[in-house]
């Protein structure tokens, strides 16, 4: 089956469930104002992106019951790529107050959010809206499933580790201050695993899991011994695009120089600095003008990072093969689940 089909027939359902929250505001007798307001954030926001992390979760289903997303009936296709769209809704909700924190100009190719004509602030309660989104379809879809509360576990203990990676990255990128003393690997690391990994990787997967009845200890911890790096690596590519992608390649202009962010580049750079090199990025870094930016891409380029990704590439990817070799499938989890993914993410350039 090609992935066309795979993706037209995960998008063919967002319509319906738009619909769905939509009947909600209108039960609630909501002036058309709202209804309509609401239903343009939705569409804004949720679908425009690479839909990664909402496919996975199908495609993650799909191989731990042995099926294809086509073969799958109408039925059960519906509740799996329903929760693939709430980890896409909780993503919008995310990128819509992200890209405010991080004053970002465009996403997915068009103007961020908060920066449409009329919007602003509004963004704020919009993104609220999306996250309570997912527990309207969530309750209807899954209610009477034994595995309800799971998945509301789930989501809330995501979201608050996400939420927590948020925090860390916008306390350790003074708008002001730049010390760049503050930085180090081990703190990216943190920064990383806490704002990406856990919703972007372990989400989906745990996601499928649990409507496929694979719920053990033993085994969320095999998956998410394996996904929390490849979710650590997945934002180191997203560090490096910022830096070194073109707006066209990544849909979005980077701003981490400008942002003073604690990104991987910075960091690497940090490490390989001469005296005089460290001088120039104290000075340059964290500053809000192109020129100072340049200068900082300029020396980034000097001290060969793109090299050094590279070599990380390939030695976090041999890394992780090894681990998803040694998984125990004994209690039905497939380590293809994790191959698949890793397949995805390596060498990806937006
Ligand atoms: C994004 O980090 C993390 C979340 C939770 C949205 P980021 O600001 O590096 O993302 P982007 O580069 O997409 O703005
Ligand atoms: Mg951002
Ligand atoms: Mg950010
Ligand atoms: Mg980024």
């Amino acid at each position: 089956m090609s992935k066309e089909a795979v993706r037209s027939r995960f998008t063919s359902v967002f319509p319906q469930l738009v619909e769905e929250l939509k009947e909600i505001l209108v039960s609630y007798k909501m002036p058309q104002e709202a209804i309509d307001w609401f239903v343009k954030n939705l569409d804004y926001n949720t679908p425009g992106g690479k839909l990664n992390r909402g496919l996975s979760v199908v495609d993650t289903y799909c191989i731990l019951n042995k099926t294809t997303p086509t073969e799958l009936s109408d039925e059960e296709y519906l509740k799996v790529s329903l929760l693939g769209w709430c980890v896409e809704l909780l993503q919008a909700y995310f990128l819509v107050a992200d890209d405010m924190m991080d004053q970002s100009k465009t996403r997915r190719g068009q103007p961020c959010w908060y920066l449409n004509e009329g919007v602003g602030n509004i963004a704020i309660n919009d993104s609220f809206m999306l996250e309570g989104a997912i527990y309207i379809l969530l309750k209807k879809h899954f209610r009477a499933d034994k595995y309800y509360v799971d998945l509301l576990d789930l989501f809330h203990e995501v979201t608050f580790q996400t939420e927590l990676g948020q925090l860390l990255d916008l306390v350790t990128a003074d708008e002001y201050v730049v010390d760049l003393d503050k930085f180090s690997l081990e703190k990216h690391s943190f920064i990383v695993i806490f704002k990406t990994a856990y919703y972007s990787f372990y989400l989906p997967v745990a996601l499928a899991m649990f409507m496929s009845g694979i719920n053990s200890d033993e085994d969320l911890k095999q998956v998410r011994d394996v996904l929390i790096p490849l979710g650590e690596y997945f934002q180191v590519q997203d560090d490096f695009l910022d830096c070194f992608g073109t707006p066209e390649q990544i849909g979005k202009i980077g701003t981490d120089i400008k942002d003073n962010k604690c990104s991987w580049v910075v960091n690497q750079a940090l490490l390989h600095a001469t005296k005089e090199q460290r001088k120039i990025l104290d000075d340059n870094y964290g500053k809000k003008d192109d020129a100072s930016e340049q200068v900082c891409k300029d020396l980034f380029k000097e001290l060969g990072i793109e090299k050094i990704y590279n070599d990380y590439e390939e030695s976090v990817v041999g890394t992780l093969r090894e681990k998803i070799e040694k998984i125990d499938e004994s209690r039905g989890l497939k380590k293809e689940v994790l191959t698949s993914f890793l397949n995805k993410v390596y060498k990806r350039s937006k």
